[in-house]
């Protein structure tokens, strides 16, 4: 069952820009290990900490108070950190659930996205992440092999939206029996926007994400991964034994 967690790390959030802005590794690290050292998991410091830290980054940026470099830093500062973190995430685990998250095409904000597979991961779920502007019909080819239990899409830029209804109307075709998430700055902002691309779900942030996928871990069974067509055949023979435990 998923409980609403009651750690706060909101108060961290202004350490963590100064940090970002001052492109400290160590001291993003830092704050960070707070965080979780505080019993916050990652949805949490993913919704109450790194995205209202880079909101603020994106709005310094807007107002020409930083630099783009400065903007790309701070972004990529809190992946290589998170990164360090997610290594921990990747135990085996046969029979999960999968969930194939992806960009769409011409969406390069992909940090949310990548946050998304570590929570997934944490949620019992097995995660492939496929990152940034991936082309619909490459995307809609992996996802149709792959016979995933739910794909999420990450929509940033409202403008990715008709982009989004399209990629979705081609899963219906390709993964029916997928479920359909959105989530993303667009519709965090208008849920609405999401609902009307088509989604079955429309996830406002990491903390709800957490939640849609512990509700519907024992709702789905998992079907084993099929390893992509396009593999040499000993190579598909081997991906697709059962990994041991
Ligand atoms: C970093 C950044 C970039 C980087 C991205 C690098 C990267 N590796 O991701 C780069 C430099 C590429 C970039 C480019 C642009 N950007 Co930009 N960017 C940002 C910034 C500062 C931070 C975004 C971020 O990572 N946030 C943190 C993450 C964790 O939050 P999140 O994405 O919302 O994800 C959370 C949830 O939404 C959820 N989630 C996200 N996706 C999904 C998917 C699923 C399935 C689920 C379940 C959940 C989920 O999980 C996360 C955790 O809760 C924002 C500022 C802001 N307000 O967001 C601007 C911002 C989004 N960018 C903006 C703009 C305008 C652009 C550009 C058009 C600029 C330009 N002129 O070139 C381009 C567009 C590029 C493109 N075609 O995609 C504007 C968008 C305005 C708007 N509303 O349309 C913003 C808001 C800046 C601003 N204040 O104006 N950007």
């Amino acid at each position: 069952m998923f409980t609403e967690p009651s750690s706060s790390v909101s108060d961290l959030t202004g350490p963590l820009l100064m940090r970002l802005l001052a492109g400290d590794a160590s001291g993003v690290d830092r704050v960070l290990t707070l965080g979780y050292a505080r019993g916050a998991d990652t949805a949490l410091i993913a919704r109450d900490l790194i995205t209202p830290a880079l909101t603020e980054v994106g709005e310094l940026w807007r107002q020409g108070q930083i630099t783009i470099a400065e903007e790309h830093l701070a972004t990529a500062l809190v992946g290589r950190v998170l990164t360090r973190r997610s290594a921990a995430l990747f135990a085996e685990r046969p029979g999960a659930p999968r969930i194939v998250l992806t960009c769409l095409a011409g969406e390069f904000h992909e940090l949310g996205i990548r946050i998304s597979a570590d929570v997934a991961q944490e949620a019992g779920w097995e995660a492939e992440l496929l990152g940034s502007n991936v082309p619909r019909r490459d995307a809609l080819h992996y996802i149709e092999q792959r016979t995933p239990e739910a794909v999420g899409l990450s929509v940033t830029l409202t403008a990715h939206i008709a982009e989004c209804a399209r990629t979705i109307d081609d899963l219906r075709r390709v993964a029916p029996r997928s479920k359909i998430l959105v989530g993303g700055l667009a519709v965090r902002h208008d849920p609405d926007l999401g609902r009307a691309s088509g989604a079955d779900e429309v996830i406002q942030d990491a903390v709800g994400f957490k939640a849609w996928l512990i509700a519907n871990l024992p709702k789905v069974s998992a079907t084993p991964p099929v390893p992509p067509a396009s593999l040499p055949d000993a190579m598909r023979r081997r991906l697709s034994k059962p990994r041991a435990r």
